[in-house]
C-alpha cells in the first residue's frame, strides 16, 4: 500500500486490500490435473481452480462469453479516455496535467492488454473495433456521462475507478489465464488512479466554498452511475436473464454484481465521510444486523436507457471513436507496410 496521508490506514480501494497479491500467489498445478476427454479435463481444471489457457479445449459458450466480456472491457478502457481526456488541456496545474495525461495513457495500455487477451480466443482487434463502431459490442454505461467540471476528474478517479477496481480484483482470479494475468497489471495501475481522484477531491473539499461545492456537485452526479457500473441486479429472482450464474460456474465471475456493489458501498461511504462530502441517497444507513450499509433504489430505467444508446453522451462518444479510428487509418497502413517490408527483407536474407 502507498503511504496514506489523508485518512486512516484503511485501504482506499479493493486493490490495496490484498486480493491482487492473493491472485499473484496462484500456483500452476495444471500438470497434476488428470486428463480424461476434452470436456472432463476442462471441468477438472476449473474444479482444481486452475487456469484455462488458449491452447486448451473449451466449450464454445465459454469462449463466446469471454470474448463478449473482454471486448466490452477493452472498449470501456479506450472510450473511458474521452471523458477525462476532456480536461487535459484545462487541468489546473502542470502537475495535474502530467498526472492526467499519464492516467489516460494507462487506459490506452489497459485496452491493449485486454484486446490482446481477447485475441487469444480467436478474434482480432480489428474485428472487435468494427463491432464496437457498429454498435454491436458494448462499453460501460458510465462513460456516457459528461465531465462538466475539474471535480469530475476527481470523482471519476475516486468513484468510477474505485468501482472498477472492486469489480476487477476478483477478475485477477478469472479462470481464463490471459484475462486474469492482464487484470493483475490493470488493477495495480487502477489503484494509483483511484488515489489520484481521491486526492483531487480531498483538496477541493478543503478549498474555497466554490471548490467544495464543485466537489459536492461531482459526487452528486457520479454516485448513482457508479453503482450502475456493476450491472443489473443478479441475485434471487433477478438472477434469471443475467449471465451471472453461468459465468460464476465457469469461474469467470467470482461474485455477483449485487455483492460487488454492496462491497463498494461499504468501502466508499466512510471515505465520503472523511472527505466531508454527502452522498445523494437519503436511504443510506448502517444496518447493524446485516453489517452493511443499506442504500436506496437504483434507477434501472436510466441504466437500460444508457446501455441501449440513449444516455447523455452515447452519440458523441461513438462518433468521436469512429472519427479517431478513420483518422488513424494511415498509421495502421504505414505499420502494415513497414511490417511487410521487414518480413520481405528477412525472407530474402534467409
Ligand atoms: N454497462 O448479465 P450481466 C475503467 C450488460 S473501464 C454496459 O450482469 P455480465 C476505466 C451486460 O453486458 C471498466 N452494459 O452481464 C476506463 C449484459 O448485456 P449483453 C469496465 C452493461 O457480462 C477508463 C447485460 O447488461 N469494466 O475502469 O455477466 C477510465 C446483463 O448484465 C453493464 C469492465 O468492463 C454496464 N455497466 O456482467 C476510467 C469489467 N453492466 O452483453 C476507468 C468487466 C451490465 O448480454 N466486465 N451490462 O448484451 C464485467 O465484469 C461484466 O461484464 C459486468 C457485467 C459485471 C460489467
Amino acid at each position: 500500500m502507498y503511504g496514506n496521508d489523508h485518512s486512516s490506514d484503511a485501504p482506499l480501494n479493493a486493490a490495496e486490500a490484498g486480493g491482487v497479491d492473493e491472485a499473484m500467489a496462484h500456483v500452476d498445478r495444471r500438470d497434476s490435473v488428470d486428463s480424461g476427454d476434452e470436456q472432463e479435463r476442462f471441468d477438472a481444471l476449473l474444479a482444481a481452480d486452475q487456469r484455462i489457457e488458449p491452447r486448451d479445449w473449451m466449450p464454445d459458450d465459454y469462449r463466446k462469453t469471454l470474448v463478449r466480456q473482454i471486448a466490452q472491457h477493452a472498449h470501456s478502457e479506450i472510450i473511458g479516455m474521452q471523458p477525462e481526456g476532456n480536461w487535459i488541456t484545462r487541468a489546473p496545474s502542470l502537475r495535474r496535467k502530467a498526472i492526467l495525461m499519464a492516467k489516460s495513457q494507462d487506459e490506452a495500455g489497459h485496452g491493449l492488454y485486454l484486446y490482446s487477451a481477447a485475441e487469444t480466443l480467436g478474434t482480432s482487434r480489428g474485428e472487435m473495433l468494427d463491432l464496437l463502431h457498429a454498435g454491436k459490442q458494448k462499453y460501460s454505461s458510465i462513460f456516457n456521462y459528461p465531465t462538466l467540471t475539474w471535480a469530475d476528474v476527481g470523482a471519476i478517479g475516486w468513484l468510477v475507478d474505485g468501482a472498477a477496481i472492486m469489480n476487477q480484483v476478483p477478475l485477477c482470479r478469472c479462470s481464463y489465464g490471459p484475462y486474469a494475468r492482464a487484470m493483475i497489471r490493470v488493477c495495480k495501475e487502477e489503484s494509483f488512479h483511484q488515489r489520484q481522484g481521491f486526492e483531487i477531491l480531498w483538496n477541493l473539499a478543503r478549498g474555497t466554498d466554490a471548490q467544495r461545492e464543485m466537489a459536492q456537485d461531482a459526487a452528486n452526479r457520479w454516485w448513482w452511475p457508479s453503482l450502475m457500473m456493476f450491472g443489473p441486479p443478479d441475485t434471487g429472482e433477478a438472477a434469471q436473464g443475467t449471465h451471472t450464474e453461468l459465468s460464476m460456474a465457469w469461474g469467470i465471475k467470482r461474485f455477483s454484481n449485487d455483492d460487488l456493489r454492496q462491497k463498494f458501498v461499504d468501502m466508499t461511504v466512510p471515505q465520503a465521510q472523511k472527505l466531508g462530502l454527502d452522498l445523494p441517497d437519503d436511504d443510506l444507513a448502517w444496518d447493524d444486523e446485516r453489517g452493511h450499509w443499506n442504500f436506496g433504489e437504483i434507477d434501472w430505467d436510466e441504466f437500460w436507457q444508457v446501455v441501449k444508446g440513449d444516455g447523455p453522451c452515447n452519440a458523441q462518444r461513438l462518433e468521436h471513436r469512429r472519427t479517431a479510428h478513420s483518422e488513424g487509418a494511415w498509421v495502421r497502413e504505414a505499420a502494415n507496410a513497414y511490417a511487410a517490408k521487414q518480413s520481405q527483407r528477412a525472407e530474402s536474407a534467409a
